[in-house]
């Protein structure tokens, strides 16, 4: 009896040791500060450019899906060799100021203490909130990786049909509904011309309203010069706000990327899109539910990776 209870307290000292993860509040010994930290960073930002939501997602997403979600797309490109930053997808990754703002205040109050890779994900969830979104608790404790290569950033494409693109978060252990899901986060943002041009030339794509692809002639016939590829929401309804209005629109035709559209034409997918169109309560679970599940995609922990000191810069050895 002795023996098994000595063993059972020695078991439950192991265990943080060797099943290291990430859990919630990770910081409130070593850092207290750095969750309201990261929050004061990202609402002065949302407070003069909305679309600051729109592009944290965005980046969170790439960051999980390469190497998992270690900051590795934060990593400038050195003279030596180039990283995530300079392949195609990346391209109109933004937000990364947004990070060094936190990483910095951080780094004063704390040195060498809270990940970039953690940064992204807190601020992610922090935007969301402000948009409108669900709130959610966000378990910390990841670390940054030591690698960023372009080579190796192989995300899904926006043509691609929906069958295709749920390979790609297959590989990740993500669900059909996950990815649904994940795909409402098209509520926010912009997509550039080139992302959907295949779907408006000629007489367009005959699955898109209309009236949406008079619209984006329009705004994509407007390229000039000095704006040679122009933005289009995503969502026609609520284009700031984090909720399930883009299902309720791509269910009327007005998807602007294939993709998109095609969620709510693909049998595999369909069924969830109209569940979320109508049930604003379930999205809401849902996408809080994913957005944790992805953020936990391949991370480092323990003594694995670094706490990096300049998010664009892997430390020195
Ligand atoms: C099959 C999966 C996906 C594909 C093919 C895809 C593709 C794209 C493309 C091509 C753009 C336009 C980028 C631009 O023109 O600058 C975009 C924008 C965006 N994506 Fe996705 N995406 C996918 C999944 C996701 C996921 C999982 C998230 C986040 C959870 C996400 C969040 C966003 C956001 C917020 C924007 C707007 C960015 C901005 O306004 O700066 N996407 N996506
Ligand atoms: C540079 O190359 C090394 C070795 O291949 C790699 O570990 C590192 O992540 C690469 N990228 C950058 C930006 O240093
Ligand atoms: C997916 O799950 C399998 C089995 O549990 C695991 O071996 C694999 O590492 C997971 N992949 C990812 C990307 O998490
Ligand atoms: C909407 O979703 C919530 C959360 O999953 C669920 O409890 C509720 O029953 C759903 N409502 C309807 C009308 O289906
Ligand atoms: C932010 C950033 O570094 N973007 C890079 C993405 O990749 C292109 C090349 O494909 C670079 O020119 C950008 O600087």
């Amino acid at each position: 009896m002795m023996g098994m209870k000595v063993m059972l307290v020695l078991y439950l000292m192991i265990l943080p040791l060797t099943l290291a993860q990430l859990k919630v509040g990770f910081y409130s010994d070593s850092c207290p500060q750095a969750e309201s930290i990261v929050q004061a960073a990202v609402l002065k930002r949302f407070s003069s450019d909305k679309s600051i939501t729109a592009a944290l997602l965005r980046m969170h997403f790439h960051d999980c899906f390469v190497r998992g979600c270690d900051a590795s797309i934060l990593i400038d490109s050195t003279s030596q060799n180039q990283s995530e930053k300079v392949a195609g997808p990346n391209l109109t990754v933004r937000g990364y100021e947004l990070i060094d703002e936190a990483k910095k205040t951080l780094e004063s109050v704390c040195a060498s203490k809270v990940s970039c890779a953690d940064i992204i994900t807190l601020a992610t969830r922090d935007a969301v909130v402000l948009s409108g979104g669900p709130s959610y608790a966000v378990p910390t404790g990841r670390r940054d990786g030591r690698v960023s290569n372009p080579s190796e950033v192989n995300l899904p494409g926006p043509s691609l049909p929906v069958s295709q693109a749920f390979q790609t978060f297959m590989n990740k252990n993500m669900t059909m509904d996950d990815m649904v899901t994940l795909l409402g986060a098209h509520t926010v943002g912009v997509a550039h011309c080139n992302f959907f041009s295949d779907r408006i030339s000629g007489r367009g794509d005959r699955r898109m309203d209309p009236a949406l692809l008079a619209k984006l002639k329009g705004i994509c016939g407007a390229a000039s010069g000095s704006n040679p590829n122009p933005t289009a929401f995503l969502d026609q309804g609520t284009s700031f706000t984090v909720d399930n209005e883009f299902f309720r629109q791509i269910r009327l035709k007005r998807g602007v990327m294939k993709i998109d559209q095609e969620l709510a034409n693909d049998r595999l997918s369909r069924g969830f899109v109209s569940r979320f169109a109508s049930n604003s309560t379930l999205f809401r679970t849902r996408f809080a539910q994913a957005m944790v599940k992805m953020g936990n995609i391949e991370v480092l922990v323990g003594n694995a990776g670094e706490i990096r000191k300049n998010c664009r810069v892997i430390n020195a050895k």
